[in-house]
């Protein structure tokens, strides 16, 4: 991709109305455009990193046994009538009309829909268990939207839904959710603490929420310090980070005996970035979701749901990731793997050199922003670095006479006079 042909309006000043710092580098890298309070633009950049975490997330829940669907983000109000959650919901659901007067409402989530398709789709215990997920856009409006996509009233949510026949077998779809979660958050470059929650208005007597430590956290989370010496990588880490304490301050000083001592109790701010549940019959009880039984009878199926804020990730990766000069991307969702600077366009045998070098990254299976445009040398630096693409390769017409181009490794800072195949090299690598 040519920067020149590319939609990329970076600001130098940080914007007065962002206080947080991944808010004020999402607007200045050019990721997001406010449309409305609490809703936004995802600009090409923006929308390249929101694609490669649903990537991501979307290969876990597969991985998991989930089956993707895609359900609308407009619901009628009746269905949320047959849940009695239409009223119980509050001022946060966008409620609306058609011009046929019927009550609609915009999805702040999906499980009487779900339920009510299970219920039509599926009749008989030979087709249970099941979990069925989407990533799609939710509307709640949110009394504070604030810090960007962290709390929108528009976001993008992985919602899944587990159907099983017996206790059993819904705590084991809960188990197959909370490993793919670690997984997901770790493919992320992120470290999640998994933290045991109250289940609230959803219901049950199972949830946890799965928190990234940073200081701009909403809230603060209360944990055994063992936590962070747990190594994500070691197949019993799911059980391990389980049986491990971490709760909300709420719910923390709530706890009168608690199990951790003085010394080991750690506590840090989290942005909640997943929210799982298993709440039983709620649902499948109320909206009479049956199914036939192996004996003949009839058999209502457990449920559970699981949340994970696709965009508000992408706020929690900048938190985790960045420096004085902007955003680092972990390599796994950065919008571009190479950003290629070409400090002298006008010149020909740099441009030939740079066009060289991108034809052949890209047909290595690797993206590139190339950087062709008529700009300083210490703007087309500053530009890079604060969209954070992992790799920066710098090409001149005194290196490439001596027969070197400039490595840069984004995250470390580290750089390397190469020659032009030991560049590509290292980053093929
Ligand atoms: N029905 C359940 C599970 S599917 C549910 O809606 N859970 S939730 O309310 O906890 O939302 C799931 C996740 O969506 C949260 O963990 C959070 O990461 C994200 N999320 C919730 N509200 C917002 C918001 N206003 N802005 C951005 N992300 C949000």
């Amino acid at each position: 991709m040519l920067l020149s042909r590319y939609l990329l309006p970076v600001m130098k000043e940080t914007p007065a109305d962002a206080q947080i710092v991944s808010h004020q580098l999402m607007l200045r890298a050019g990721l997001i455009r406010q449309t409305a309070a609490g809703i936004y633009a995802w600009l090409p950049l923006g929308l390249r990193v929101l694609e490669n975490i649903a990537r991501i997330v979307r290969r876990e829940q597969d991985r998991a046994g989930a089956i993707e669907l895609l359900m609308p983000t407009i619901q009628p109000a009746d269905l949320w009538r047959q849940s009695g959650r239409y009223d119980a919901y509050g001022p946060e659901m966008l409620r609306f009309r058609d011009r046929h007067d019927r009550e609609m409402l915009y999805g702040p989530t999906n499980e009487e829909m779900i339920t009510a398709l299970f219920r039509d789709c599926v009749k008989s215990y030979r087709d249970l268990p099941r979990t069925l997920y989407h990533i799609q856009w939710k509307f709640r409006d949110e009394v504070r939207p604030r810090f960007g996509v962290m709390r929108g009233r528009e976001f993008l949510m992985k919602d899944a839904y587990s159907f099983d026949l017996d206790e059993e077998g819904g705590r084991a779809s809960y188990d197959a959710q909370f490993t793919a979660y670690l997984r997901t958050f770790a493919a992320l470059g992120l470290r999640a603490v998994p933290v045991r929650a109250p289940t609230g208005p959803i219901g049950g007597d199972l949830s946890h929420e799965f928190h990234i430590l940073a200081d701009t956290g909403e809230s603060e989370v209360y944990y055994d310090a063992a936590l962070d010496d747990v190594d994500l990588a070691d197949p019993d880490a799911p059980a391990r980070l389980r049986g491990l304490y971490a709760m909300e301050a709420e719910e923390h000083a709530k706890v009168t005996d608690c199990p951790v001592p003085a010394d080991r109790l750690a506590s840090r701010r989290g942005i909640e970035v997943g929210h799982i549940f298993f709440f039983g019959t709620k649902y499948s009880e109320t909206m009479g979701l049956q199914v036939q039984a192996k004996d003949g009878s009839q058999l209502t199926p457990l449920m559970g749901s699981y949340g994970i804020g696709v965009s508000r990730l992408m706020g929690a990766i900048i938190e985790a990731g960045h420096d004085q000069q902007g955003i680092i991307w972990p390599d796994s969702v950065a919008p571009f793997d190479v950003g290629l600077i070409n400090l002298r366009p006008d010149d020909a045998g740099c441009a030939a050199a740079a066009a060289g070098m991108q034809e052949k990254l890209e047909a290595a299976g690797r993206s590139v922003l190339h950087d062709d445009r008529d700009a300083r040398p210490g703007e087309k630096f500053a530009t890079m670095d604060l969209i954070g693409l992992p790799w920066q390769l710098t090409l001149g017409p005194k290196g490439l006479a001596a027969g070197t181009v400039e490595l840069k490794r984004r995250a470390t800072g580290e750089k390397h006079e190469l020659s032009p195949e030991s560049a590509l090299a290292r980053i093929l690598g």
